[in-house]
C-alpha cells in the first residue's frame, strides 16, 4: 500500500491535467469543436494550415482556405491509433496518405469554389471541415 497510493494520485493528477487542458483548448462560448475555426497563414503564395491527429481527433477540427490559392495541410499524427493512420481529402481529390506517426505530412491542392469540404481518415470515420471562402 505505501507504493500504491503514490502512484494512484500520480495517476489521478494527471487524469486531472489532461481534463484541465480539454476545457481551455475548447473554451468557445458553445463549447463546441464545430466553432473553432484556424484560419490559414500564407506563405510564398501557398496557404498553410498545421493539423494534429491526436486522441481527440482532428486539432483544429475545421480550417478556413481563400479560394483560388494553393492550399497546403500539414498533419501530424501524435496517437498510435490506427483509425487515424491514413488522411485523405477526397472532395480535392487526395486520395488517402499515410500519416507515420509523428512525422509530418503535406497534401496540397487548391480550393477553387467556397464552400464547405470535408477532410477524413482513410476509412472516413475521422472527420474536419475544411471552409473555402472567396
Ligand atoms: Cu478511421
Amino acid at each position: 500500500m505505501r507504493l500504491l497510493l503514490p502512484l494512484l494520485s500520480l495517476a489521478a493528477f494527471l487524469v486531472l491535467a489532461g481534463c484541465g487542458s480539454d476545457h481551455s483548448d475548447h473554451a468557445s462560448p458553445s463549447g463546441a469543436d464545430e466553432t473553432h475555426v484556424v484560419h490559414a497563414s500564407v506563405y510564398d503564395g501557398v496557404q498553410v494550415i498545421a493539423v494534429t491527429v491526436g486522441d481527440r481527433g482532428y486539432e483544429p477540427a475545421r480550417v478556413a482556405f481563400t479560394a483560388g490559392i494553393p492550399a497546403r495541410m500539414v498533419f501530424t499524427r501524435t496517437v498510435d491509433n490506427a483509425c487515424a493512420e491514413q488522411i485523405a481529402a477526397p472532395d480535392f481529390d487526395v486520395e488517402p496518405v499515410d500519416l507515420p506517426l509523428d512525422t509530418p505530412v503535406a497534401i496540397e491542392f487548391t480550393p477553387t469554389e467556397t464552400g464547405t469540404y470535408a477532410f477524413a481518415c482513410g476509412m472516413d470515420m475521422m472527420r474536419g471541415r475544411i471552409v473555402v471562402s472567396s
